[in-house]
């Protein structure tokens, strides 16, 4: 069955809405997605009838706030075909994970071991890493993007592997080219090179279907804000011993099993990495995102949006003076629908403020990946439009429209 995304915009309140008097045309997605009603109003019932701590509360709002958050775990666990709610640690997102695993497990890097990342990434698998090797006197590598400025490099990755890394980050997907890195592959080849793996899924997670058992891989780092969800929740997956090994970097109330005056031990799996209160109403609302999802099916997500990404590369290739970065249509399946581009002769800037006037969000600048955008594409900023459910052709029509508004504005000439 294919997505109605016109009947799937009519449960998200804020597409009603206008920005500079226009409908709004939101293509801002690997930003942050929006939220249906289901979600805004699973958080709205968790308010205004069970509004409890969790896992302290010996009375039946409590008791019911704690079933949902487990629950919301085992929905999330389910998702990505985990074993259990065990392996799923709720953080505050994607650079937050990442952030525990650099310490974590940071904790067995020794001066001169290597971590192996690569020139695709965010920002938010690049800096943890950072910090951790200057900490412990290791080297940061980085596996290239390929001559075509679009793929990941894998006889670099081979390469770079062979020199036996400790841990390999990666990014399953590129948020400013879109690329769908082979993660299952990179997995295997780090692993038979004695690697940990952590796969940054961010920008996968929401529009594909992800198999854990499948990727093989040992993390996976995730945010709820990308996929319906609400902010402030992220997921970090871990295999199981693995996650029983590594230390909390947290301490606090909820992730002891005891504590006396010198030491204290940890709690059960997730809880041991969760000290304090946690965003409760968060993970009950992502919870109802994952359901949401679910729902629609993930097959069907990325085949609507492979089909926007076609149609959109398509009208784009007509444009003169339009460079768009990332794979071409050629290549749909290893892309998600985020789209890179410059116009010539107009700032990013300037492109993301006319389309603002025309009521289209969309983002401009390096995107939290100022390797990439700087010294892979040459460029200081680029514009990105990115697509999610409720996105429909017209709104690439619209984009198409803006585009012709930034050149009679900016009073660019067409070469053709
Ligand atoms: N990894 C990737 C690949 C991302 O695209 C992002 C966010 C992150 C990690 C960090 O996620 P967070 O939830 O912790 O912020 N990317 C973007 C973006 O492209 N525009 O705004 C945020």
């Amino acid at each position: 069955m294919a997505l109605d995304a016109d009947r799937i915009r009519m449960d998200f309140p804020i597409l009603e809405s206008t920005m500079h008097g226009k409908r709004l045309v939101y293509l801002d997605n690997a930003a942050t997605t929006q939220k249906p009603r289901q979600v805004i109003e699973k958080i709205s019932d968790y308010y205004k009838t069970y509004n409890a701590n969790i896992h302290r509360g010996m009375y039946e709002i409590s008791i019911r706030a704690t079933e949902e958050y487990v629950r919301s775990k085992e929905l999330t666990a389910n998702f990505i075909n985990a074993d259990s709610y065990r392996n799923i640690v709720y953080t505050r997102n994607t650079t937050e994970s990442l952030n525990v695993l650099a310490m974590s497990l940071g904790e067995e890097v020794n001066k001169g071991d290597t971590i192996l990342i690569s020139t695709m990434e965010h920002h938010s698998n690049i800096v943890p890493w950072q910090m951790l090797a200057k900490r412990k006197g290791a080297v940061l590598e980085y596996a290239r993007v390929a001559d075509d400025r679009s793929s990941m490099d894998m006889s670099d990755v081979e390469s770079k592997l062979g020199k036996k890394p400790r841990i390999v980050s990666i990014t399953m997907a590129s948020n400013v080219l879109g690329t769908v890195n082979d993660a299952k592959r990179i997995t295997k080849l780090a692993h038979d090179n004695g690697a940990l793996v952590i796969l940054d899924g961010a920008q996968s997670v929401p529009h594909m279907k992800t198999n854990v058992k499948d990727l093989d891989c040992d993390f996976l780092a995730f945010s709820s804000h990308k996929m319906l969800g609400p902010a402030g929740i992220g997921v970090l997956y871990g295999k199981d011993e693995l996650l029983e090994e590594m230390n909390p970097v947290l301490g606090g109330g909820d992730m002891i099993r005891s504590v006396d005056f010198q030491s204290s031990t940890w709690n059960e799996l997730p809880w041991k990495f969760e000290a304090g209160t946690s965003n409760i109403e968060g993970g009950i609302g992502f919870g109802a995102a994952i359901e949401y999802l679910g729902d629609i099916g993930m097959e069907n997500v990325k085949r609507h949006e492979d089909e926007l990404t076609g149609y959109a590369l398509k009208r784009f290739s007509e444009i003169p003076g339009m460079k768009v970065h990332g794979l071409k249509a050629d290549r749909i399946n290893d892309r998600i629908g985020v789209v890179s581009f410059s116009i010539e002769g107009a700032h990013p800037h300037d492109i993301a403020q006319i389309f603002d006037s025309e009521g289209i969000a969309i983002r401009a600048g390096h995107h939290c990946a100022m390797p990439l955008v700087n010294s892979v594409l040459n460029e200081d900023s680029v514009a990105r439009m990115s697509f999610y459910v409720y996105n429909n052709k017209e709104d690439v029509d619209k984009v198409v429209s803006a585009i012709d508004r930034v050149k009679t504005v900016l009073r660019i000439k067409s070469k053709n």
